[in-house]
């Protein structure tokens, strides 16, 4: 079983490996690496699903959670043929440490711990099919860290008790996470190529996660289990319980969680 843990309690040890991971798939530059992965999102592919919509498709839908929940496994599948024993991490931005430091030093900082580029700081966007052709890197342009959400507002979302109602105010503050993070994070076009995207949606599907706990049938409408999540080779009825993706969070629980 993978255990997905807090970005701010990886070990020395595990943020190396992070890194590692995420440098050795960069540069990779086919469709087992990052730029490709990165384009399913946004610019080339617009695969996502975003308030009940993807591009190109009619009906409306709440798949916003199963869709990501999908894409954060098929990135962590990708990382781990480079480093086995990688997980991706969340950033819990309503933890006390958040809203005073904003995005964490994991990612944030410009050098690693052996003063080299850090790979979780940027990425470089190459999409030359797009219009006009993407060839630059992913920026940030923060805002103030008390502006980020408080554990009162993600305990008012996991307390809807129906799924599309928790999904709508989830995506909410998924949404004003990516503009609070700006540049790439703020259009849907680009967000995924910046890595802390990955630990964003982590953290978004670690909610989710506990809002299914107390839920026998995971709370999913069953009308639409068997919607597959382009293109990813699952339906939602596959990504629905995550021991069955192989991975739990190290912590499913909403409290403070004390670390240093
Ligand atoms: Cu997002």
């Amino acid at each position: 079983m993978n255990l997905r843990k807090n970005v701010q309690n990886l070990t020395n040890e595990e943020l190396k490996n992070l890194r590692l991971a995420f440098d050795k798939l960069m540069k990779i530059s086919d469709n087992r690496g990052f730029n490709y992965i990165a384009g399913f999102h946004g610019v080339p592919q617009f695969k996502c699903w975003h308030h009940w919509r993807r591009r190109g498709e009619q009906r409306l839908l709440p798949l916003f959670l199963p869709w990501h929940r999908a894409y954060l496994y098929w990135l962590e599948q990708h990382l781990q043929d480079q480093v086995p024993e990688v997980t991706l991490p969340w950033w819990d931005w309503s933890s006390g440490i958040s809203r005073i430091e904003g995005i964490p030093k994991a990612f944030s900082d410009k050098k690693d711990q052996s003063a080299k580029p850090n790979p979780l700081y940027k990425s470089h966007i190459f999409v030359p099919t797009a219009t006009p052709p993407i060839d630059e890197d992913t920026f940030r342009n923060p805002g103030s860290p008390s502006e980020l959400p408080t554990k009162n507002d993600v305990d008012a979302v996991i307390k809807n008790k129906n799924f599309s109602d928790f999904e709508d105010d989830l995506e909410e503050i998924h949404d004003n996470i990516h503009g609070w993070v700006g540049g790439s994070m703020g259009r849907v076009a680009v967000a995924a190529f910046d890595p802390i995207f990955w630990a964003h949606h982590c953290m978004i599907d670690r909610v989710w996660r506990i809002w299914q706990m107390d839920r026998a049938d995971l709370g999913f409408p069953h009308d639409l289990l068997d919607e597959v999540l382009e293109p990813f080779p699952f339906k939602v009825r596959d990504v629905l319980e995550v021991k069955g993706l192989g991975y739990e969070y190290a912590s499913t629980s909403n409290e403070v969680i004390v670390s240093g």
